[in-house]
């Protein structure tokens, strides 16, 4: 049997202290540079702020692609054509006038795949050495990676799969069952994972137990409620409990460890996405509905005959959490929040976003206990999930909006609360909390929201800890345009206290 490292064990391999405060440029082979005192240039002459601002510009262009190529995927399979002025449409018209006014606004049709080539021009060495225009930029992708990312693939969604609907569901490796052919669903963009899910449902399919992970398994929970097994930092268990016959994954948050790991388990491992590819490893790709359907079909069939290859069950903790899901702007009731807010007998909505980074703490899940005493806590992502399994998804302080790309929902509380009221969404007490960021797509995400004027806090350190001029940046000089403002706080007590002063 191959020796595998889980999670836990390559998590004690510490990150590079100067890396982690975005202190290292590798942007050209004269480099690595490393920037241990304030006054320390890189060979090319650049100083803290250009590279720390390039790095940010950086990881904010990669979110997008992946969120922008998830929209991409979803019209390209549906053989939709792109919607035309579709930011227009979606964001209040004040912002539109800001964005304008900042020449940050997307003016032409695929404007947004042009950005982000844009955004590697201008970080590349000797080309952008303004910060300021640099985080100009990673702005202009946030709006583009909240609209034609995270808005449009859920719409796409929404439209071709259907609206969440509210209820009951059930969440956390207990899922798996142990007398049942258990298929897995892993990634982001849930095409096959909901063909797969129908087929599932069909007569002389009772045998099989699909479950979800991740976001592709958010978003099948949220839309019919069927059971989501693990978040990012579980996935390996998801195969460890040696249940699963197999595992089906699209893309993104996928742990190139988990082919490795099948080889240990019976796990039959099989990628659909013509981007996320294994060595050795079984690709189905998905070409038409059609074609789907009889894809769905076989792996159907290559389960149920795996599992009578399996080896040993794993003595995993498998519990299962009862939630309720299946919560958007259409279900919500926003005229209520509205009141409530405007009557003060609510603080405000605070978005608890993003990401469950191994090396961050969960002291933030009491941070957020408290504040739901006061606040409405919508959530979305891996941290749903891990409020979920405290018994927190209750539909009555906390309520789960989805996946990643379903912030767009929030987006869409926060803009209809605003309208009902009269006011800009940055004149009202609503905030994203995106306590242990991993993945790019949480920092872009974080630039959307920041655009259309949500103040963002981040909770661990990544880019932003630098003592340069961005940690200034983003403190004061976003308020200055977009009235909102990005800040890194690593203590919970502190971030209380920082919302119950504002
Ligand atoms: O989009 S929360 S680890 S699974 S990136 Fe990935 Fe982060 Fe989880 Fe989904 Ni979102």
């Amino acid at each position: 049997m191959k020796k595998i490292k889980f999670l836990k064990e390559r998590t004690e391999m510490q990150p590079c202290a100067i890396g982690l405060q975005g202190k290292c440029c590798k942007n050209c082979l004269m480099g690595p540079c490393r920037f241990i005192h304030p006054e320390d240039k890189g060979v090319c002459g650049a100083d803290i702020d250009v590279i720390t601002s390039k790095n940010i510009l950086r990881f904010v262009a990669g979110g997008a692609s992946a969120h922008i190529g998830h929209a991409y995927e979803i019209l390209k399979f549906f053989k939709r054509k792109y919607p035309l002025g579709y930011i227009e449409k979606k964001a209040p018209p004040y912002l539109i006038k800001l964005w304008k006014k900042l020449e940050i606004m997307p003016k032409i049709y695929f404007e947004h795949f042009k950005d982000i080539s844009q955004a590697l021009h201008m970080s590349t060495m000797g080309t952008c050495a303004d910060f300021t225009k640099l985080l100009g930029w990673a702005m202009k992708l946030g709006i583009e990676d909240g609209y034609y990312g995270v808005y449009l693939a859920t719409e796409l969604e929404d439209k071709e799969f259907g609206k969440p609907k509210i209820q009951k569901g059930k969440i956390n490796l207990g899922v798996i069952e142990k007398d049942k052919v258990n298929i897995a669903v892993h990634g982001h963009v849930p095409l096959f994972a909901e063909i797969l899910a129908s087929e599932c449902k069909k007569k002389g399919n009772s045998d099989i137990n699909l479950v979800g992970v991740c976001c592709t398994g958010a978003s099948i929970l949220a839309r019919h409620g069927i059971p989501l097994a693990a978040n990012f930092i579980l996935q390996e268990d998801v195969i460890a409990t040696g249940m699963i016959d197999v595992m089906v994954v699209d893309t993104q948050c996928i742990m190139p460890s988990l082919a490795d790991l099948c080889e240990c388990f019976h796990t039959n491992l099989i990628t659909t996405n013509p981007f996320c590819r294994f060595p050795n490893v079984l690709h189905m790709p998905l070409k038409t509905k059609k074609h789907c359907v009889a894809v769905a079909k076989k792996i159907i069939k290559i389960a149920r005959q795996n599992k009578k290859a399996r080896k040993k069950i794993s003595e995993i903790k498998k519990e299962t959490k009862e939630v309720m899901i299946g919560f958007s702007q259409y279900n919500l009731p926003l005229d209520e929040w509205a009141r409530k807010i405007k009557n003060k007998e609510k603080r405000g909505i605070i978005a608890v976003i993003g990401c469950v980074n191994p090396r961050v703490s969960d002291d933030w899940i009491n941070a957020y206990k408290k504040l739901s005493k006061d606040y409405i806590i919508l959530a979305t992502g891996c941290i749903a999930f891990e409020l979920g399994i405290r018994g927190l998804l209750d539909g009555k302080r906390f309520f789960h909006l989805g996946s990643c790309v379903n912030n767009a929902r929030v987006a869409e509380v926060f803009r209809i609360i605003a309208k009902k009221l009269g006011k800009k969404i940055t004149k009202l007490p609503f905030f994203a909390s995106c306590p242990a960021p991993i993945t790019e797509k949480s920092i872009a995400i974080g630039f959307f929201f920041a655009s259309i004027g949500i103040d963002v806090h981040f909770g661990y350190p990544f880019l932003l800890s630098s003592d340069s001029k961005i940690a200034y940046w983003f403190e004061n000089l976003l308020k200055k345009d977009f009235e909102s403002r990005i800040f890194l706080e690593t203590n919970p007590k502190k971030l209380l206290e920082e919302i119950y002063t504002k």
